[in-house]
């Protein structure tokens, strides 16, 4: 038996804040698992270091689903982004641990290949709509086949989903920065560079737009109808899914694909959208949706409803979140599409990563578990610095869902 002798937390920010747990079996073992949940860093490090490691010490690394009941049953308080994100590092770490010891890389573990590598979109992005078809141009010539598109809306100040430097990166103040926003501006905006996308490029190749919960359920559905002849892959978060019934007035209304589940934790916390075909693809991901065990419980529940996988992966997730997917991905029946934004160059100097990029795919490691190492001396030189996301405000000064 290889039972669990240490867990430790570490927090670090290598061009963004991570935090990673790892775990160390009695045979010397180590396993993987993101815990970053981004701009409430120290809460999710707290509730492994204080209230779960001392549970893990002593039992045996290989009891996976009954670690993972133990811990979600055994809270008594149930759900929620800290405690699924905390569940999730635990769960994570183990299939690394499984991995290793039987030899095997995690995707062999889930019932191995489904496909030969695992679709991913990018995102291009620009101040202004030139800017924005040049970046399309660029993520074409880099080889990828579906591509996120966002522009800044004239007159709005930081509009989400801009990128500044290299890596899109929101969390970027000490305090939440304050930007404006304007649905009326949005809404006539966005979709005239979707057109100009389509008018330039054509249909060959995927394209996805993020609303990021920027609208009420019937302007989503104006939105969605307007951009039809666009063909999106998805429009995403069209509304927040606090209230899951509105999204029925928006399919009343539009056959543009909504793709919902960043911000989403549990199978319960989708269950309402997928059973009744609200959604088309759930973004659900490894590390805010309790690991790679409770991931696919809720993939499995979306193949029956004929919904298909997109699961998150900002650059929040860190990579060794973004291996984890990879394996995962590969092998679900449903699966749609992965995100993928590359990490900035001072984040792979800290997680070493088998993960590559080929001709608009990903894949895996070869080598046993997730293929993914954490250098802890390379992330001593890159201490924690805490930021947040902004927070969104209407032209009223009212706050508005960022
Ligand atoms: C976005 C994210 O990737 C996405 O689809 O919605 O950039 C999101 O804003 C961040 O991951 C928040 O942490
Ligand atoms: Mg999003």
């Amino acid at each position: 038996m290889s039972n669990i002798e240490r867990a430790e937390v570490f927090v670090a920010s290598p061009g963004r804040s991570f935090v990673t747990l790892r775990l160390t079996t009695s045979d010397g073992v180590l396993g993987l698992g993101d815990a970053t949940l981004n701009g409430r860093e120290l809460a999710v490090a707290s509730y492994l270091r204080d209230h779960v490691a001392p549970l893990l010490i002593g039992r045996d690394s290989a009891r996976i689903e009954d670690i993972w009941q133990y811990l979600y049953r055994g809270a008594y308080w149930r759900r929620g982004p800290v405690t699924m994100t905390a569940i999730a590092a635990v769960d994570t770490a183990l299939w690394d641990i499984k991995g290793k010891v039987a030899g095997l890389p995690v995707y062999q573990l889930l019932g191995g290949r489904s496909r030969d590598g695992v679709l991913v979109y990018s995102h291009a992005s620009g101040t202004d709509v030139p800017s924005l078809l040049d970046d399309v141009a660029r993520f074409r010539e880099l080889g990828y086949h579906a591509i996120r598109a966002q522009a800044a809306v004239p007159g709005i100040r930081g509009t989400y989903g801009v990128r500044k430097g290299a890596v899109y990166e929101p969390a970027a103040t000490s305090l939440p920065e304050e930007q404006p926003w304007s649905t009326e501006a949005y809404l006539d905006h966005a979709p005239t560079y979707l057109e100009a996308i389509r008018e330039r490029f054509g249909f060959g190749f995927h394209l996805l737009h993020d609303v990021h919960h920027r609208l009420t359920p019937i302007e989503a559905a104006r939105f969605g109808k307007r951009v039809e002849d666009c063909r999106l892959f998805w429009m995403e978060d069209p509304t927040p899914a606090e209230n899951q019934e509105s999204f029925q007035l928006i399919r009343q209304h539009t056959t543009t694909p909504i793709a919902v589940g960043e911000v989403l934790t549990s199978i319960w916390d989708v269950q309402h959208l997928i059973t009744e075909q609200l959604i088309d693809y759930v973004r659900t991901s490894v590390v805010h949706a309790g690991g790679i065990t409770h991931l696919r419980r809720i993939f499995d529940l979306a193949a029956l409803y004929q919904v298909r996988t997109g699961s998150h992966g900002a650059t929040d997730l860190s990579p060794v979140s973004l291996a984890a997917a990879v394996h995962l991905d590969l092998t679900v029946p449903n699966f749609g599409i992965q995100e993928y934004m590359p990490h900035a160059p001072e984040t792979m100097e800290v997680f070493r990563s088998g993960v590559r990029f080929e001709d608009g795919m990903l894949h895996p490691p070869e080598e046993p578990g997730l293929g993914v190492e954490y250098d802890e001396k390379a992330a001593e030189r890159f201490p924690y610095e805490p930021r947040y996301l902004p927070v969104a405000r209407r032209l009223d000064g009212s706050v508005h869902d960022w």
